[in-house]
């Protein structure tokens, strides 16, 4: 007989957690951020008061499902122009919102923790999702610095997050990310592409029938 009152191996996965053991440039910290969700959450309200979120078009014209804002020097766009990272609101003609001390501070500790030391990021990208908003498969390729991670923050409802390839037609792994989820990209993984599942329709017990990501970028 060896039955062990203390078998652990039914229980939640907990700490870091590699997304690509292959590569090694991907971690998932699951429910990193829960226990900054009061101050994030008044974060990101201070920032969508001065920065409304919005749905941007994308060069080829189309409205973008997912509403975006930005916060700190730099914010990322999209409009008949291209993509870029842009010092002002283009609705404004404003700074973007400084970037929280709460934000920098979660994303410094994210990226440190999955062994990124040092991040500071430039720009933090607000994205709101609500049912049947979703991401196509794309790579994050508008930034100066490829050796900087990609911090991500999930909050609220879940989505299906889409990990593909080195090239668009790779098949992509299906990743659930729940409300606290930090996500660390860097690496060998920071170009792989990427996208999201529609959101399902739902009800978060803090944020309603949303999702909220943040993503932490090193653009300059
Ligand atoms: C993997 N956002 O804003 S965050 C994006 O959930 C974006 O809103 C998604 O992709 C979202 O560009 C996913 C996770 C993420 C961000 C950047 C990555 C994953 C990444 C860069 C490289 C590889
Ligand atoms: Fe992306």
């Amino acid at each position: 007989m060896n039955f062990s009152l203390f078998d652990d191996d039914d229980l939640p996965p907990s700490g870091p957690q590699p997304l690509a053991p292959d590569t090694m440039g991907a971690t998932l910290l699951r429910g990193f951020a829960l226990p900054q969700v009061a101050s994030l959450l008044a974060a990101i309200n201070e920032v969508t008061a001065a920065a409304p979120l919005r749905h941007m078009a994308t060069p080829g014209g189309l409205r973008m499902s997912v509403a975006m804002t930005n916060c700190g020097p730099l914010g990322w766009v999209t409009d008949g122009r291209g993509y870029r990272y842009a010092r002002q609101d283009p609705a404004s003609g404003l700074p973007w919102p400084a970037m929280p001390a709460v934000f920098q501070a979660l994303a410094c500790e994210a990226a440190q923790a999955a062994g990124f030391p040092g991040f500071v990021p430039d720009a933090c990208l607000i994205n709101r999702y609500e049912a049947g908003a979703r991401m196509a498969l794309h790579q994050d390729k508008d930034e100066s610095d490829f050796d900087a991670p990609i911090v991500s923050v999930s909050l609220g409802l879940p989505a299906t997050f889409l990990f593909g390839g080195a090239a668009r037609a790779d098949k992509a792994a299906r990743i659930p990310l729940f409300h606290g989820d930090v996500v660390v990209w860097g690496g060998a993984d920071r170009l792989r592409y990427h996208g999201v599942a529609p959101l399902k329709d739902g009800q978060h017990a803090l944020l309603g029938a949303q999702r909220i990501n943040l993503t932490f970028r090193k653009a300059r």
